[in-house]
């Protein structure tokens, strides 16, 4: 059973929606990853994401560019927390990123930076979100959080080193 579900506008999001997945895999969670849009497939996108709920998904993670309205469109359609990621566009994903950011009032998408770096953000929020009910979760991202800490504060040394 999914505990978090990956949507992207199109196949040609993958790329940077990858990280996402490869984060959630790292973790240990069990998530579905699906092609859909929320202009070209509008009726799939309500149909797949109004099921979500009873199958236990508890974190939506959405990529999408350009006139990029997935996220919210996703939001719309259930009560679980929604996470946007703009995808790189003609217009350098700004438009994505402002499709998405700016949610009127009373439908939050919780938007991440544009990009590859978006989508593995976005996966370490899910993780966050599905371990507020899975304390083993919990301590694996504390652990993971202490693992970077750890990585840049080597990189420093090292770079003291060199300027020595
Ligand atoms: C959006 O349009 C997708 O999320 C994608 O980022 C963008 C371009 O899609 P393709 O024309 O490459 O399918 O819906």
């Amino acid at each position: 059973m999914p505990q978090v579900s990956v949507i992207m506008g199109s196949r040609s999001d993958l790329d940077a929606m990858k990280e996402a997945c490869q984060v959630l895999e790292k973790f240990g969670l069990d998530f579905e990853a699906r092609v859909m849009s929320a202009h070209r497939t509008p009726e799939a996108v309500a149909q797949y994401v109004e099921g979500l709920e009873d199958r236990g998904v508890k974190a939506v993670i959405c990529g999408a560019g350009g006139a990029a309205h997935l996220a919210g469109v996703v939001a719309s359609h259930t009560i679980l927390p929604v996470i946007g990621v703009p995808m790189k566009s003609t217009l350098n994903g700004l438009d994505s990123l402002l499709a998405t950011v700016q949610m009127p009032r009373g439908i939050p998408v919780a938007t991440t930076a544009i990009g590859g770096s978006g989508a593995y953000n976005a996966a370490l929020l899910a993780v966050q979100m599905v371990s507020l009910s899975d304390p083993e979760l919990r301590e694996a991202f504390r652990k993971f959080r202490q693992e970077q800490t750890h990585k840049v504060e080597k990189a420093a040394e090292v770079e003291a080193q060199e300027w020595a």
